[in-house]
């Protein structure tokens, strides 16, 4: 299949910079060549430039870079939704603010296509504020809220051609939600598998879970994948180290079922902050867990199915 690389140089939705260096540093780091000794054709389509930003104005004094991140939220939207048609799209972050472009890009794709969208969100965060609850100002911190539909977002972020279903996102490897989050996401039925999940249940048990939810639904799979999801031991090139993350078998056990699932049709690579990162190591480690969820395996097996 065709791969679409799409560099999105967005930092303005966390609290620290670097980010924006993240699409140099998977480049850096052979992602192309990875995807295309697999067998893919990989169309780079190089970085994307922001839509003209417009002023705006919110109650809540403590938001940043509200119009830049809106304004790229607009003309992420738009280029995922393009680049839905010409392959797989794989958009290179960038903070995790631009999931508030890619999913409801995406979503749209999937409806005019008359399929369910469903969405693996492997992350420490929810990242499910809304504008109003969001303490840290960081955006970051709201696309989920944003992409499912929840209030507060009209006037600023570009209205939702088709709201993402909460009870069609899973997320994996949370261990820092804010309290507001926490009440939000039970009341929206997102699942939320913590930390304590996995450590009970592992992840295979219960990723094989939603594969099958997604597989009966025969709906399109967009994987949305912060760095931080990872243990900060093995992956330090982040701006929000949260300890207690997926190991390295655990992440590439998830690519590995992603691949044999046959289901993920487009993926985000978020938070990679190269200012941070150890000699390109998380970058590196990013590059060859993408390859294992695009097909890269130690010896062939009978191929399961979800
Ligand atoms: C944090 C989000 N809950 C905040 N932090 C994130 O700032 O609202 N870090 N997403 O990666
Ligand atoms: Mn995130
Ligand atoms: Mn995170
Ligand atoms: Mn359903």
């Amino acid at each position: 299949s065709r791969c679409i690389l799409l560099g999105a140089p967005v930092q303005e939705g966390t609290g620290r910079l670097g980010c924006d260096m993240g699409p140099s540093a998977f480049r850096a780091a052979g992602l192309a060549g990875a995807l295309e000794e697999l067998g893919h054709a990989v169309t780079d389509q190089g970085n994307l430039v922001p839509a003209a930003a417009r002023a705006l104005c919110h109650p809540n004094p403590v938001l940043k870079a509200l119009p830049q991140i809106a304004a790229w939220t607009e003309t992420l939207a738009e280029a995922a939704y393009r680049a839905g048609a010409e392959g797989m799209p794989i958009v290179l972050g960038g903070d995790h603010s631009i999931a508030a472009g890619t999913l409801p890009g995406l979503s749209r794709r999937a409806a005019e296509a008359g399929r369910a969208f469903f969405v693996l969100w492997l992350d420490a965060h929810p990242d499910f504020h809304t504008l109003d609850t969001t303490q840290s100002g960081n955006l970051h911190g709201v696309p989920m809220a944003y992409a499912t539909g929840r209030p507060g977002f009209e006037g600023v972020f570009p209205p939702l051609a088709a709201p993402v279903d909460p009870r069609h996102v899973c997320m994996m490897g949370i261990r820092s939600v804010d309290p507001p989050e926490r009440t939000a996401l039970a009341a929206a039925g997102v699942t939320v598998h913590d930390m304590r999940a996995i450590d009970e249940s592992g992840v295979a048990m219960l990723l094989g879970r939603f594969l099958r939810d997604v597989a009966a639904a025969d709906g399109m799979l967009h994987v949305s994948f912060d760095v931080d999801f990872l243990d900060p031991d093995i992956a330090p090139g982040v701006g929000t180290t949260v300890p207690g993350g997926a190991t390295f078998r655990e992440a590439h056990l998830v690519m590995e079922m992603l691949h044999d699932s046959g289901l993920v049709t487009s993926l985000d690579l978020v938070e990679l902050n190269p200012f941070m990162d150890d000699r390109g190591r998380t970058a590196r480690l990013m590059v060859d867990l993408v390859a294992s969820l695009m097909g890269r395996r130690v010896m062939d097996r009978p191929t399961r199915s979800y």
